[in-house]
């Protein structure tokens, strides 16, 4: 049962004689100078700021992508060959697949950081094609060799391999915007699977099936390389699936995969578990740190698992993320202290003394620094305010540096006596792999310094130059969710005093830099920061910091107006209404008292026949911030009731003419019949009842229909009939927008008149008042649903609405839907020629301020504008 042989390397472990003869100590001893420089570097892009987002990225990927990519090609390939009984493979090219895996991760480091997606990509590229050379090493040294009963074990650095240049893809896509913000969360989550789990948990799972019997000093169980089979079986398929589903935004694929995974690692870990004997280790000291890890990736699986099948995977980024570090700690690091702290000793020594002499320095003190390491996870992983996290990244950096400067230290001793070795013996030594070393350091060494200068030093408020608009103050709410920035364009009068009110709305966390500015910390769902970018005088870019996010379209233009007679106002300038239309300041305050029109739509009253009278009157009313003027109205407003009902209403409408100098009619859209009578003129003091059934839903246009009819409808008699589909379904709120043209001046006098029959308004108006909604927006809450009935009354220009920063789900217009929610469409605008009309519906993502604007630029900017406030 119990090997007496501290290194038992006769059949099944590491390492076969023939390692030490062939000079690969100076391999190793290379490969773990590199492997330490990147734990160096990780540890001090860890210790620079925590809320720096690219240092947080680089800390993970300087660690796995350098550090533990970089041991494992190397032990894979060492474990391969004793487990295979394989020929040794060529040297050389050993040497420059690790030297081309070093210089890709060390591109793709840079190119993330400095934004240089081309770099990014030949870094990818380079590091596939070294992973790639690795894979195929490793198949092919199955193909040729004995094999023994550890071969299956070999798979799982083959499986590995695949799953690196998956994750590495993966990346890519993130890192350089081409995933597309819609896909962006799913094939996230699916590049931290297939990496933690598949590159680094599959050759750990594998490695502690010879590794572990082997620290203990005891034999393996009989049935090892069956459970091998089927545990690779498991965690492999598992992952696989998990990856695939992640990939697709399907769940359930999700949730079971990680579930096979999981029932992997439990088979695994029981195995072990029985493996255990009461005698004493080889190594304690490693066999206490394999167990904690192996501890780790248990709970890390679980945790993911509950996660993964509790939440949507839009929401559970965060969560995955804050897994992340535990795994890297508890698993990764801490495997690796385990594993070197028995195998260095091995590989690096000449002889059984010097063995023992370096084992004895790389265990000192392995009991206080194996507690504080998982004190400091376990501090790490809890829900903890604040403090005690950093205490635990603390604690766990502190041991990690510990075993660092021991391992140096023995690496330095063993670089020593291999320099002595190879000048007795003359052994060449290896200019590539230290090249490659030095480069790599020389590399994100640059990268980290002008990392923590350039994004620390903006601090919380930018200085400005005074400009022409100085004095007044402007603050924009700014949401961040969805791979997007809300409003993706801020336009500010030059000299204005900028502030963004910036709120993360999003399951993962984003953050918000100004081009030459301030910015943001991190921010967690929930949370607000305003940044303060003082004068403004040119235009700026601001973006979300986090890699990949910004190619995926979470940018934002601060733009600059030069325009001094809005400036003095102090409001959002619309200077070609301004000029246009002889002085209108459509951001100016209106009159006291003033009340808006209400957008709601009264619900349908009961019944199948609505009784209603009209008036028809001249009614002065303020169209335009400040402006009054005389409207020809339908029961005293312009646009008139709205009407509303279901398919088979009946409508009586009793029109009566108050109007004491000249004659109107009416004209129902939605009924049909023979016009004659009903829509006749009828003098003043006259009624007239029109009576008519609505056959049809829709949105519908009523209108005056008297002559000359461009100006009866252009000074104001137009309304809306609504009448619901069958099997509408409720909404939280209900618009009615009816779009118009504004035509100041005295009605019908000839200056009017003229400027209707070109066609040139003064403004354009939701629901007969410009700008209404914008200085008193319409209120919803984020996740609400609204339905917006749109119909443009015209009387010569029809509508393209739009509502900044959301997609319509739901489009009907004219008696059909273009568009419903269960399709794979979205649509951005609702077209309606003059007279038609139609509803959109659409979700509020998140807290913010969406402008509805007709999306004919020069009706928005002179009138045709709103504002639908979303809060929490
Ligand atoms: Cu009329």
């Amino acid at each position: 049962m119990y090997s007496k042989n501290h290194d038992p390397g006769a059949g099944d472990g590491p390492p076969p004689s023939r390692f030490k003869a062939s000079g690969l100590r100076s391999r190793h001893l290379a490969a773990h100078v590199v492997v330490a420089v990147w734990v160096v570097l990780a540890l001090l892009a860890a210790s620079t700021q925590q809320t720096l987002p690219v240092a947080r990225w680089l800390a993970i990927h300087l660690f796995l992508l350098g550090a533990a990519t970089t041991a494992i090609v190397v032990w894979s390939e060492h474990f391969a060959v004793a487990m295979l009984h394989a020929p040794l493979p060529d040297r050389r090219w050993s040497n420059a697949r690790l030297a081309g895996l070093n210089t890709g991760v060390a591109g793709v480091l840079t190119g993330v950081w400095a934004d240089l997606p081309v770099l990014t990509g030949a870094g990818c590229v380079l590091l596939v094609t070294a992973v790639g050379a690795h894979l195929g090493v490793l198949v092919r040294m199955g193909r040729g060799a004995l094999g023994g009963r550890l071969a299956p074990i070999a798979d799982y650095y083959r499986a590995a391999a695949a799953a690196l240049i998956i994750g590495a893809v993966l990346g890519w896509l993130l890192a350089t915007g081409k995933a597309g913000p819609g896909h962006y969360t799913g094939l996230k989550l699916a590049h931290v699977h297939v990496t933690l789990l598949g590159w680094i948990g599959l050759p750990v799972l594998g490695t502690l099936f010879m590794l572990w019997p082997t620290v203990l000093g005891v034999r393996m169980a009989e049935n090892t390389t069956r459970l091998a089979r089927r545990v690779l079986a498991l965690t492999g398929g598992g992952l696989l699936t998990a990856v695939a589903g992640l990939t697709a935004g399907w769940r359930p694929a999700a949730v079971l995969g990680i579930a096979g995974y999981t029932v992997g690692v439990a088979v695994a870990a029981q195995l072990f578990a029985r493996t255990v004997r009461r005698r004493p280790a080889i190594s304690a000291a490693a066999a206490w740190m394999l167990a904690a890890a192996a501890g780790w990736l248990v709970v890390g699986v679980v945790v993911d698992l509950v996660v993964l099948a509790a939440r949507p995977l839009g929401e559970i980024q965060d969560d995955i993320g804050s897994l992340v570090p535990v795994l890297l700690v508890g698993l990764v690091a801490q495997v690796l202290i385990g594993a070197l702290t028995y195998l260095l000793p091995i590989v690096l020594a000449s002889g059984p003394k010097e063995r023992a002499a370096l084992r004895a320095v790389l265990e000192r003190g392995w009991a206080p620094r194996l507690v504080v390491l998982n004190l400091g996870i376990v501090l790490l992983a809890l829900p903890l305010p604040g403090p005690l996290g950093t205490v635990g990244m603390l604690l766990a950096g502190a041991a990690g540096a510990a075993f660092l400067a021991l391992a140096l230290r023995v690496l330095v001793r063993s670089a020593r006596g291999l320099l002595q070795d190879a000048d007795k013996a003359g052994v060449a030594r290896r200019p590539a792999v230290w090249g490659t070393a030095v480069g790599a350091v020389v590399t994100v060494l640059a990268v980290l310094v002008a990392n923590s200068g350039g994004d620390t030093s903006g601090g919380t408020s930018a200085a400005g130059t005074a400009g022409a608009g100085a004095g007044t103050t402007r603050t924009v709410a700014v949401t961040l969710a969805d791979m997007r920035i809300r409003p993706a364009r801020v336009e500010v009068a030059a000299g204005t005093d900028l502030r963004l009110k910036v709120t993360n709305t999003d399951a993962q966390r984003h953050d918000l830099k100004v081009e030459d500015g301030p910015s943001t910390p991190m921010l967690a769902k929930g949370h607000t920061r305003v940044l303060d970018l003082g004068q403004v005088t040119e235009d700026r870019e601001a973006w979300c910091t986090l890699p990949g996010h910004k190619a995926a379209g979470m940018t934002m233009d601060i733009v600059v107006k030069d325009d001094t007679a809005t400036v003095s106002s102090g409001h959002e300038g619309h200077p070609s209404a301004a000029a246009d239309s002889g002085g209108l300041d459509l951001s100016a305050d209106f009159s006291s008292g003033w009340q808006p029109r209400t957008a709601d739509l009264t619900p349908a009253p009961g019944g199948t026949v609505h009784k209603v009278e009209l008036h028809a009157a001249h009614t002065t009313v303020e169209v335009a911030p400040g402006v009054k003027q005389q409207m020809w109205t339908f029961g005293g407003t312009a646009p008139g009731p709205t009407l509303h009902g279901k398919v088979g209403d009946v409508f009586e409408v009793t029109l009566v003419n108050d109007d004491p100098s000249m004659g109107h009619g009416i004209d129902f859209h939605a009924g049909s019949l023979a016009p004659d009578r009903p829509m006749r003129t009828i003098q003043p003091g006259e009624r007239l009842v029109y009576r008519f059934r609505a056959e049809k839903a829709g949105a519908w246009l009523y209108h005056c229909s008297t002559a000359p009819m461009l100006q009866h409808m252009g000074n104001g008699m137009y309304g809306a009939v609504i009448i619901d589909p069958p099997g509408l379904k409720k909404v939280d709120h209900e618009y009615v927008l009816v779009s118009s043209e504004l035509y100041l001046g005295t009605p019908g006098s000839t200056a009017q008149v003229t400027k209707m029959r070109q066609n040139t308004p003064d403004a354009w108006a939701f629901d007969g008042i410009a700008n209404q909604y914008t200085q008193r927006p319409l209120n919803v809450k984020a996740g609400e649903r609204a339905r917006f009935w749109v119909i443009a009354a015209g009387p010569s220009d029809g509508i393209a609405f739009h509502l900044v920063g959301t997609v319509f789900d739901t489009v009907y217009k004219e008696g059909a839907y273009l568009l419903k929610p269960d399709q794979a469409g979205g649509s951005q605008v609702l077209d309606l020629a003059t007279a038609q009309g139609g509803f959109v519906e659409t979700t509020f993502p998140g807290a913010g301020h969406y402008a509805f604007v007709d999306h004919d630029m020069r009706h928005a900017e002179a009138g045709a504008h709103g504002m639908v406030e979303v809060s929490e």
